[in-house]
Order: C-alpha cells, then sequence, then structure tokens
C-alpha cells in the first residue's frame, strides 16, 4: 500500500515546485527595511538558501487538511524567518560560536554581532507581521490560533527553553532524557510548529491535528539525530556549515550516546512511527510521509 502511493507521487518535482515558491515568497518578504545595513543583513541570512523544509512541511500539512497551500505561504515564510533568525543568534560568539553557515561566513562575520543580533529581532518580529498583517483570505479566527503557536515556539517553551538547557549542558555528562529535552526543543518544537500552525490554516480538525503532532515528534527527533550522525559523518563543504562541531564543544549526541549505528536505527524508527500515525489520510499524506524519508536520507 504505501509503496503503491510512493510509486504514485513524484517527491523530487514536489520538492523542486515547493521550493521554488518559497524563494520567491522569502525574497519579496522583506521590504521595506531602513536602514540598508539592516536590510542586507536580514536578506543575506534569509536568501542563503538553505533546504526550506520548514516551510514545505506547513504547506504539505496545509494541503493535507483540504485547504490552498497559497493561503499558508505567508505562515510557510514566517517559519522560515524564526528558523534563520535562531540560526543567526546560535552562530554568534556567546552561543555556539560559529563562522561558517549555509555555506558562507556567519552573519555576524559579516555584520557584526550588534547588527546580527538585530537583524534576528527584525526577523522574528516580522514574522508574526507576516502572518497577522500579510495574510490575506485567511480567516482571524485562523490567524490567531497560528500566532499562539508560533509564540509559543519562538519563547521559553521551544527554542530558547531548548537553547539554554543546551548551553548550560555544554561540557558536562547529559542523559539520554535530557538530551531529548534539549532536542524537542531546540529543534522538534520549530517543526511541529510547521505541520501544525500549516494545518490551522486550513481549519483542521482535531484528529488530524492530533496525528501532526505524533507525526512531527517522530520526524523532530529523527531530524536531531541526523544532524548529530551528519556533524560526524560530513564534511563542512557538503553541511555548509562546520563539521566536527559538537565534539569540539564537547556536547552530548546521539552517536556519543548510542553509537552511529544504534542512533541511524533509532531515527529509522522514528520516521516509520511518525508515518504510521498519517496512516488513516491514505494517498493524501503521500509529501508528508516523503518529507519524512527525506529527513533519514539527507546528506546535509
Ligand atoms: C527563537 C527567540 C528565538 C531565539 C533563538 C539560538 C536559539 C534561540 C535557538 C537555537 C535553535 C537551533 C539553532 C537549533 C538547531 C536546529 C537545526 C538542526 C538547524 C539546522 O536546520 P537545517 O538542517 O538547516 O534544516 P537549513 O540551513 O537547511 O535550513
Amino acid at each position: 500500500m504505501e509503496q503503491a502511493i510512493k510509486n504514485s507521487f513524484d517527491f523530487s518535482n514536489y520538492l523542486e515546485k515547493a521550493k521554488a515558491s518559497i524563494e520567491i515568497a522569502l525574497d519579496e518578504s522583506l521590504g521595506p527595511e531602513e536602514p540598508e545595513e539592516l536590510r542586507k543583513a536580514m536578506r543575506y541570512s534569509l536568501l542563503a538558501g538553505g533546504k526550506r523544509l520548514r516551510p514545505i512541511l506547513c504547506l504539505a500539512a496545509c494541503e493535507l487538511a483540504g485547504g490552498d497551500p497559497q493561503n499558508a505561504i505567508p505562515t510557510a515564510v514566517a517559519l522560515e524567518m524564526i528558523h534563520t533568525m535562531s540560526l543567526i543568534h546560535d552562530d554568534l560568539p556567546s552561543m555556539d560560536n560559529d563562522d561558517l553557515r549555509r555555506g558562507r561566513p556567519t552573519n555576524h562575520k559579516v555584520f557584526g554581532d550588534a547588527v546580527a543580533i538585530l537583524a534576528g529581532d527584525a526577523l522574528l518580529t516580522r514574522a508574526f507581521e507576516m502572518v497577522s498583517l500579510r495574510s490575506p483570505n485567511v480567516p482571524a479566527s485562523r490567524l490567531i490560533k497560528v500566532v499562539g503557536e508560533l509564540s509559543l515556539v519562538a519563547g521559553a517553551p521551544g527554542l530558547v527553553g531548548g537553547q539554554v538547557v543546551d548551553l548550560k549542558s555544554e561540557g558536562k555528562k547529559v542523559d539520554l532524557e535530557t538530551l531529548e529535552f534539549i532536542h524537542l526543543h531546540k529543534t522538534g518544537a520549530l517543526l511541529n510548529a510547521c505541520v501544525i500552525c500549516g494545518a490551522l490554516i486550513s481549519g483542521a480538525e482535531d484528529n488530524l491535528l492530533h496525528a501532526l503532532r505524533k507525526y512531527a515528534k517522530g520526524i523532530g527527533l529523527a531530524f536531531q539525530i541526523i544532524d548529530d550522525i551528519l556533524d560526524v559523518t560530513a564534511s563542512s563543504e557538503v553541511l555548509g556549515k562546520t563539521a566536527g562541531k559538537d565534539l569540539l564543544a564537547d556536547k552530548t549526541t546521539y552517536p556519543k550516546l548510542l553509537g552511529l549505528s544504534e542512533s541511524k536505527k533509532r531515527a529509522e524508527a522514528l520516521v516509520s512511527d511518525a508515518k504510521e500515525a498519517l496512516k488513516p489520510w491514505g494517498k493524501a499524506s503521500a509529501p508528508l510521509l516523503a518529507l519524512a524519508d527525506y529527513i533519514t536520507k539527507r546528506d546535509r
């Protein structure tokens, strides 16, 4: 059955089209920004490429819930803005202190720490503007729920909380439970928000939202496990960011706790469970099923 769905769905074509529409929307989402230095810094990171997995998940969930993905574009852009600002801040000297991101020098290396912080702040606030003021054709009652999801994911219950525990755990012995907390908050929470917000735009029923949360929990954790594996096995050139960083920063990772092969198996099991959650939606879930597989098979 699943094989049949896979065969009739052209994932690379889907990915290419979704990515192209996101790139256009991202380009149009910025402006007018004054002064020019801020505009340059915001554009530098937002338009630097990247897999665009988060906005694509949002569009796919919107479609699964029966909506027109076009209506979810501003929210998809908002999610990529939050992701990008988190990368800018994560790379700062006071955080992960990195100088390579998406294949180019990090934002603060080009614009300085102060402008990098402010460009991140401006992207974060623009994200809320995208949803509340730049989302035509979506009822306000749905948009307010999306704003709620975004405020949870960007704040202490989401990325910020995960980042603090991550920073405080560096150089310390971390158990699997704490590692899972970090991953679910730093990485999983935003992936969850992507599918939930996409579905909310379409006015999804509770049973679909519940299934999407299960799906997102699985792919969120799997995504970060693969990220940990790639940090050990891939090169900086392919990743577009500094490889081997976790070891250098003395971070606890899945490969460190479980070994490479066990970590891979765990990621695959999580993806399989994630896909299972969407089974009742059959063919309509093909894009989300393929995106889940893409997470474990990716090389960057
Ligand atoms: C959100 C207010 C607010 C603050 C941010 C710095 C911080 C707080 C959180 C750190 C979050 C972080 C950087 C998590 C890592 C997530 C991760 C695995 C990123 C890599 O994602 P990819 O591989 O990257 O999808 P591309 O470049 O393809 O988009």
